[in-house]
């Protein structure tokens, strides 16, 4: 087991300072985004993207507090103000309980039904937690989902997996799927979020440079209930597996613009 598996209460956020004192910390993440108090960046250009387009096939895996996919090859991320360039390590989606309110982020003070994660850590690193001794060695992009009337079918090969790794510790054959078909396209998403924060698991290490985007992904309600089908380890419903936010002590939040 790495640190960043989640094997106790990972359901009681709550508890999660008294076992690791990086949750306690100043800098922590999700946090409410405050828009009307978030700085304009003319620095915070579209992000660029490598290799987000390759058809990868892999595995998706119920660990316990979501369901991650491991990304088996090199896409990376840069621009946009980043510090480096950055290497996407695996994704994972954090929801609410049948199709309700389920992202860690949230924007004046909505909360979206779904938040995708793509971890990525700065290209030269070759496993995670020796990139999160680097205070910015972990890149994490945020994507909201919105509800729409019809299906998303680009997210058919993940939803479809779901019913086979209801249990903690399942793990099936993911089919082909690229990272872009995931996300927006690229001119829909140069509005976006960023600040410095966290992990918003155990051990919450403040590592991490977030960039958040505004324009949510679709998917129907009957696409977004179908994560409520993965179980915790106890065999309840995994749902609402997000952290509440945070305060954000002093930090500011950066904005694109339009
Ligand atoms: O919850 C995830 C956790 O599963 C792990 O992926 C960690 C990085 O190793 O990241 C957190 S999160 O901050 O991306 N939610
Ligand atoms: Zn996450």
């Amino acid at each position: 087991q790495t640190q960043f598996s989640c094997q106790h209460q990972c359901n009681a956020p709550e508890k999660w300072n008294h076992a690791n004192q990086d949750c306690a910390g100043r800098h922590q993440s999700p946090i409410n985004i405050v828009t009307r108090k978030t700085l304009k960046d003319e620095r915070l250009t579209p992000l660029r993207f490598d290799n987000y387009q390759q058809i990868f096939k892999g595995s998706i895996k119920n660990n316990g507090h979501s369901v991650q996919v491991g990304i088996p090859h090199v896409s990376t991320v840069s621009g946009g103000g980043l510090p480096a360039t950055y290497k996407a390590v695996q994704f994972h989606l954090h929801w609410g309980d049948n199709g309700g309110p389920g992202s860690e982020h949230t924007i004046d003070g909505e909360q979206y039904p779904m938040e995708l994660h793509i971890v990525h850590m700065k290209s030269h690193y070759t496993d995670l937690i020796t990139a999160l001794r680097d205070k910015e060695g972990v890149a994490v992009l945020g994507f909201f989902y919105e509800n729409s009337n019809s299906a998303n079918r680009k997210y058919d090969p993940i939803i479809n997996t779901l019913q086979s790794i209801r249990a903690t510790n399942g793990s099936t054959y993911l089919p082909s799927i690229s990272l872009a078909q995931l996300i927006p396209s690229e001119q829909n998403m140069t509005s976006y979020y960023r600040y410095k924060g966290s992990l918003t698991t155990p051990g919450c290490t403040e590592s991490v440079v977030w960039t958040v985007f505004e324009n949510p992904i679709p998917l129907s309600t009957e696409q977004l209930k179908a994560f409520s089908k993965v179980q915790y380890h106890d065999g309840k419903p995994m749902v609402k597996n997000f952290r509440p936010v945070q305060p954000l002590n002093g930090r500011q939040v950066f904005y694109s613009g339009g």
